[in-house]
């Protein structure tokens, strides 16, 4: 009894959620619009994968396998459906990755019964997340994530130090995935690795983010550049850092490429995060810059200050005050979906178009790394306006 009630309004509930219309918030920046509801949650994984659904077995009807959070996407369009390869994390504090499609990419995001099952390499992952995706001219589609493990150096007593790599796996069809050795690169560690799209002079063309540590960026960090000839033994010989971290900017403390950027007629958008220390922990923010057609490490606009923050329920989490986003789609018509996850917790959206993400890019004042700069960009943009605006009158 106790077994069919709790089952019929667990139902009902999860229906409920699971075909909820998403909505835009009504006044957004002109540079894109949020919509209001998260996309994916904890709360979006089917009732299957959290029960045992056998009264006889469970009677109770209690979660089994509880789901903790979805976020980190990474994003593609896929047989006319908008797919999410979420960081799908377990009470067990384990990552893994599964797909949710919705047939609009705003809403009615429902997760494939299975999650992904990622082949390992010899050296098992203790963790695997963050996944960014690539369709790459060679043929594949790649997923290229973070491969955590116990560091094999932590002196004994030391449960928390851990190595990161970029793991790489391809797949045909986002069901099978064969896995290939991890990236390996001068850096001690690497996160937030990304493929880029095209060959650059016939090689496999990476976005890496070099860190001296499993936190820390130290001495090294921004966001590297490094070209593979060989993905099924992926080494890159030569980093160059495109974008560094900064004094006194929203990537003062480290930062690192988002979704694999977008290609445009003026250059690439990239969309990246940038991290910031404050009294209250870390902060996480995106922000967006370009890069040459063809010099990829040649940044050509940047815009100051940051893209996208946490604001309201977004800025609470497991771990709060964060906006991460490794996933976005470009349609055809030019909208751009923004995949953004909140507190390492859930999925969002926002929309805008490439247009608008240019001239974003194009038209934002830089940031002049000093406040008395900062009075000054300002200054010039009321001025203009308040001659714009008499010569109205
Ligand atoms: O907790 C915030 C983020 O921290 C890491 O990102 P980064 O390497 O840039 O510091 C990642 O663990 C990421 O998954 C997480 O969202």
């Amino acid at each position: 009894m106790i077994f069919d009630q709790r089952l019929k309004a667990l139902k009902e509930e999860k229906e409920a959620l699971l075909s909820k219309k998403n909505e835009k918030e009504k006044l957004g920046n002109g540079i894109f619009d949020r919509y209001l509801n998260p996309v994916l949650t904890a709360a979006h994984a089917p009732l299957f994968w959290e029960y045992d659904l056998n009264p006889d077995t469970n009677p109770y009807l209690m979660k089994r396998f509880g789901i903790n959070a979805a976020f980190n996407a990474g994003a593609i369009k896929w047989k006319g459906k908008y797919l999410l390869v979420a960081r799908t994390e377990g009470y067990d504090r384990k990552s893994f990755f599964a797909i949710a499609e919705s047939p609009n990419g705003i809403d009615n995001f429902r997760f494939w019964d299975f999650p992904i099952t990622m082949p390992e390499t010899d050296n098992p992952d203790g963790n695997v997340y963050d996944m960014r995706l690539t369709a790459h001219e060679d043929g594949w589609i790649y997923g290229v994530f973070c491969a955590e493990r116990k560091d094999p150096d932590a002196p004994q007593g030391d449960e928390s130090s851990a190595h990161a790599s970029a793991g790489i796996a391809r797949t045909k069809d986002l069901v099978n995935w064969e896995r290939l050795t991890d990236l390996k690169t001068n850096s001690s560690q690497q996160r937030n690795a990304v493929l880029h799209e095209e060959f650059v002079d016939g090689k496999y063309a990476f976005y890496t983010r070099p860190q001296d540590s499993f936190i820390e960026a130290g001495t090294g960090g921004g966001i590297g550049f490094g070209l593979c000839s060989d993905i099924t033994n992926a080494v890159i010989e030569k980093e160059v850092i495109l974008h560094g971290k900064q004094y006194h900017t929203v990537y003062e403390v480290k930062n690192g490429e988002g979704p694999a950027p977008i290609k445009t007629e003026k250059g690439w958008l990239h969309l990246a995060h940038g991290v910031r220390n404050t009294a209250a922990g870390l902060r996480y923010v995106l922000y967006m810059f370009m890069t040459d057609l063809n010099d990829l490490t040649k940044v050509i606009h940047l815009p100051g200050g940051y893209f996208i923050a946490p604001e309201g329920e977004e800025r609470v989490g497991d771990v709060s005050n964060v906006a991460f986003a490794n996933g976005w789609i470009a349609d055809d018509d030019g909208t751009v979906f923004i995949y953004y996850a909140s507190s390492d917790t859930r999925m969002h959206v926002a929309t805008s178009t490439v247009d608008k993400l240019l001239d974003y890019c194009i038209n934002t004042p830089e940031d002049g790394f000093r406040s008395a700069a900062s009075v000054d960009t300002l200054m010039e943009i009321i001025k203009k306006n308040k001659a714009h605006l008499s010569k109205k009158d």
